[in-house]
C-alpha cells in the first residue's frame, strides 16, 4: 500500500436491513440527476457521480443506479438560486422514504456527496433530517510549503507528492489527495513554498506549463483552483531585466506578458500566492516602494483572466539585535501594513498569519484583524506542526483555531465582529476573503507522519467550511471515520486524547504565551535560550527576578495596535489573559495568578501536569491493543505517542531546571528538579 485512504476509507456498515431501512439509507440506491445538461459537462460532474456511487457501493454493498422515469428515491440537484457559491442542503425532511441533495452549483453538489456519505460511514440517521450547509470562506485553502527537490520546508510526513528532482509529479496520488482534501471541502491549493527559489522561478515557464496543467485539471474536478508560489524578483532571474521595481514600465510589461503566456498555458489557475521583502526573498522595499506597489502590480497583470494575488504580511526585520529591547517583532505586520489599508486592488488578498510572531503555541491574534477596514483579508493558520511537536507529538489545533476564529476585534462600526466575520466577508463586504493552512502532508503511508495528525487536515476543511463547527464534534467524525470497525471504547479515547493535547502540549512546553524555547532552525524540542541571543526577535527576557515581554505603552507599545477594549485589555497585568501573560508583559517569579498560585509555581506545576498527560495518553493507547482495527495505524499511533511522552519528560526537566536556576525558588510539592 503506498498510502492509506484516510477518512474516505468507507468500510462495509455492519447494519441489518431493518437497521439501514430505519435510518433511510436504502433511499441512496435509485437516484435521479436534476442538473443542466450544460453543468453535467463541468469536469467536477463525472467525479461526484463517481464518488456517489463507489461510496454507497463500499458502505451498503449496491451500487447505485441512475432512473429516469421519477421513481427515484434520491435526488441530486443544482438549483443556483439555493444559498451562495459551494453550499449544499441534504435533506431528509420531505417525504417518506425519500431525499435530496440541492446544491447552489456543481461543486456544492460534491461536498454534499462527500458530506453524505460521511454521515452514513458514521451511522447517522438520516430519515427526519436535514443539513443546510453555506461555507463561511470563500477560499478554503491549502498552503504547501513543497520545494521542487522533493523537501518540504517544515514537512514532518515525507517527501513532496508534488515534485521530486525538479520535475512535477502528476499521477495516482495527485488525485487521492485531492478527493481527500475536497471530501472536506478545500478548494484552493498552492503547491510549492513560498520560499521560491532555482528550479520553483520557472513553474510560470513552458518548462513546466504541460504538467501544471494536468495538475490544474485534475483539481479541478475535485473543485480546486491550482495557485502557485511566485518569486518576486522573477524579471530578472527569468526575463534578464536589471530590476523588480514594481513601478518601472519594464518590469510591469514583463509581467504582463508573462501572465497571458501562463493564463494561455494554464487557464484554470486561480492566482499566486506572494512572500514579499521576508527572511530574505526579494520585494518592493528594495526599490523604495511599498507592499501596495508590488501586490497591485501583480494583480493588475493577472486581472483580465480572473486571477487573484494573496499577498503575505509576514514582513519583520529579521536581522535584530537582542540588545534593543524597542525593535519589537510583533509590531512588524501592522506597522506595515496598516498605512496601506485602502490601497489594495479588488483581486488583492492579504494574508495575515494568525499571531503577530510565527505559530507559536499560544499567541494574541494578530491586530491587523480588526485593524484594516479596506481590504480583503486571509487568516493562515499551520496545521504542519512547527512549533507544536512536528507531528511526532499529537497536538490537535482546532479548538485553539476556534478561539482565534472567535476572536471579537471591534472592527468600527462593527462592535461584535469577530475574525471570522471579517474573512468571510460578512463584516466588510470585501470581494475576496477566506482561510489558509499550510499544509502538513507528504508522502508517507498515512498522509501526515502521525496518524491523529490527520485531524488537523480534515479538522481544518471542515473548520474552515463551517467556522462555527464544534472542534470536538469534528474529532468525533474524524476518528469514527478513519478508525472506522474500532471498539466505541476506542473511538472514545481518540477523541478525549485529541481535546487534550493542544492544553497538555502547551502545558509542558514555554509557559504563558511567551513562546519559542525551541532548539534553532529545526525548532523541534525544548532549547529554552535557543532563540534568546539571536536575530530573529524572539526573546523571553527572562533573568533572576521574572520573565516576560513588555509590549505595554512603557515597553515596545505593541498592546496598542489593537482596537479598544482590547488593547487597553492587554496594557494592564490584571486585565490580560493570563494565558498571554509573558507575551504582554514582564512578570516577576513570585507574581500570583488568579489561582493564587506564583509564576515560579505555577511553571513547575504545569510541566508536571503536561508531561503526566502525555504519558497518560501513551498508556490510554497501550490499553487499546487489540481494539483498534487497523493494526498498523495502531502500532504508528504507539510509536509517536511513545516519542511524545519521552520528550514532554524533557521539556519538563529542562524548563523546569531553568528557572528553578534562575530563582532558586524550589517547587513547594518537593518534586525532583535538576539542580
Ligand atoms: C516558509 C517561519 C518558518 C519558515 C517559513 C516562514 C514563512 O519563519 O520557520 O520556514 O518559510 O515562517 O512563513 O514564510
Amino acid at each position: 500500500m503506498e498510502y492509506t485512504e484516510a477518512w474516505l476509507k468507507y468500510r462495509r456498515l455492519s447494519l441489518s436491513r431493518q437497521q439501514c431501512e430505519e435510518k433511510q439509507y436504502d433511499s441512496l440506491i435509485s437516484y435521479a440527476v436534476r442538473v443542466d445538461q450544460g453543468l453535467k459537462e463541468s469536469p467536477c460532474f463525472a467525479v461526484l457521480i463517481s464518488e456517489f456511487e463507489r461510496g454507497v457501493k463500499a458502505l451498503l454493498g449496491e451500487r447505485p443506479h441512475e432512473v429516469t422515469d421519477g421513481s427515484e428515491t434520491l435526488a441530486l440537484a443544482v438549483d443556483p438560486a439555493f444559498g451562495s457559491k459551494d453550499a449544499y442542503c441534504i435533506d431528509f425532511t420531505q417525504k417518506d422514504g425519500f431525499g435530496a441533495i440541492t446544491a447552489h452549483d456543481v461543486n456544492g453538489l460534491l461536498y454534499g456527496v462527500f458530506r453524505l456519505l460521511q454521515l452514513v460511514a458514521t451511522e447517522q440517521t438520516l430519515a427526519g433530517q436535514k443539513w443546510t450547509c453555506i461555507p463561511s470562506n470563500p477560499l478554503r485553502m491549502l498552503n504547501h510549503w513543497d520545494n521542487m527537490d522533493g523537501t518540504i520546508e517544515r514537512g514532518y510526513s515525507g517527501r513532496s507528492f508534488f515534485f521530486a528532482d525538479d520535475q512535477v509529479l502528476v499521477g495516482e496520488r495527485t488525485r487521492a489527495y485531492a478527493r481527500m482534501v475536497a471530501s472536506v471541502g478545500i478548494n484552493a491549493v498552492v503547491i510549492n513554498n513560498v520560499n521560491v527559489r532555482s528550479a520553483a522561478t520557472y513553474l510560470i515557464t513552458d518548462r513546466y506549463f504541460d504538467k501544471v496543467k494536468a495538475l490544474s485539471e485534475i483539481f479541478a474536478e475535485y473543485g480546486i483552483s491550482l495557485y502557485l508560489s511566485l518569486n518576486f524578483a522573477a524579471p530578472m532571474e527569468l526575463g534578464g531585466l536589471t530590476l523588480s521595481d514594481p513601478l518601472d514600465p519594464g518590469v510591469i510589461s514583463w509581467w504582463k506578458e508573462k501572465m497571458a503566456e501562463v493564463y494561455a498555458a494554464v487557464p484554470k489557475l486561480g492566482g499566486f500566492l506572494v512572500k514579499a521583502d521576508s527572511e530574505g526573498r526579494p520585494g518592493p522595499f528594495t526599490y523604495g516602494r511599498d507592499h501596495a506597489d508590488g501586490a497591485n502590480m501583480l494583480a493588475r497583470a493577472v486581472e483580465p483572466y480572473g486571477g487573484r494575488i494573496i499577498w503575505r504580511c509576514f514582513v519583520y526585520n529579521c536581522q535584530q539585535d537582542w540588545r534593543d529591547t524597542k525593535t519589537d517583532r510583533a509590531r512588524s505586520g501592522y506597522d506595515n501594513f496598516m498605512p496601506l489599508d485602502g490601497r489594495f486592488l479588488d483581486n488583492v488578498i492579504l494574508q495575515i498569519k494568525n499571531g503577530p510572531m510565527d505559530f507559536q503555541v499560544r499567541e494574541p491574534v494578530h491586530p491587523l484583524f480588526g485593524g484594516l477596514t479596506k481590504t480583503n483579508q486571509m487568516l493562515e493558520v499551520q496545521i504542519a506542526q512547527e512549533y507544536t511537536g512536528q507531528q511526532k507529538h499529537v497536538c490537535y489545533l482546532m479548538p485553539m483555531f476556534r478561539q482565534i476564529l472567535d476572536f471579537k476585534t471591534y472592527l468600527p462600526g462593527h462592535e461584535d465582529a469577530t475574525v471570522a466575520d471579517i474573512i468571510s466577508t460578512r463584516a466588510l463586504k470585501n470581494a475576496n476573503g477566506g482561510i489558509a493552512a499550510v499544509a502538513n502532508t507528504g508522502n508517507d503511508v498515512n498522509w501526515t507522519g502521525h496518524d491523529f495528525a490527520a485531524a488537523n487536515l480534515f479538522g481544518f476543511g471542515r473548520l474552515a467550511f463551517d467556522t462555527a463547527a464544534d472542534p470536538e464534534s469534528i474529532a468525533r467524525e474524524w476518528a469514527q471515520l478513519t478508525f472506522a470497525g474500532s471498539t466505541k471504547e476506542a473511538i472514545d479515547a481518540i477523541v478525549d486524547i485529541l481535546m487534550r493535547s493542544w492544553p497538555a502540549y502547551e502545558k509542558y512546553t514555554s509557559p504563558l504565551g511567551i513562546g519559542w524555547m525551541v532548539n534553532p532552525n529545526h525548532h523541534y524540542g525544548p532549547n529554552v535560550e535557543g532563540y534568546e541571543f539571536d536575530r530573529w526577535g524572539t526573546y523571553h527576557r527572562a533573568n533572576w527576578r521574572g520573565i516576560g515581554v513588555d509590549r505595554t505603552t512603557k515597553g515596545t507599545g505593541y498592546a496598542a495596535q489593537y482596537r479598544e477594549p482590547n488593547a487597553s485589555m492587554y496594557e494592564h497585568v490584571e486585565t490580560c489573559p493570563e494565558e498571554l501573560l509573558l507575551f504582554f508583559h514582564f512578570i516577576p517569579y513570585d507574581y500570583r495568578l488568579k489561582t493564587g498560585k506564583t509564576l515560579i509555581q505555577h511553571i513547575y506545576d504545569t510541566h508536571f501536569e503536561g508531561a503526566d498527560d502525555a504519558a497518560g495518553f501513551l498508556e490510554t493507547w497501550k490499553k487499546l491493543e487489540g481494539q483498534i482495527e487497523d493494526k498498523e495505524a495502531y502500532a504508528r499511533v504507539l510509536e509517536r505517542l511513545t516519542i511524545q511522552a519521552a520528550s514532554a519528560i524533557e521539556w519538563r526537566d529542562r524548563i523546569n531546571t531553568y528557572f528553578y536556576r534562575r530563582c532558586g525558588v524550589p517547587d513547594e510539592k518537593g518534586r525532583k528538579i535538576y539542580e
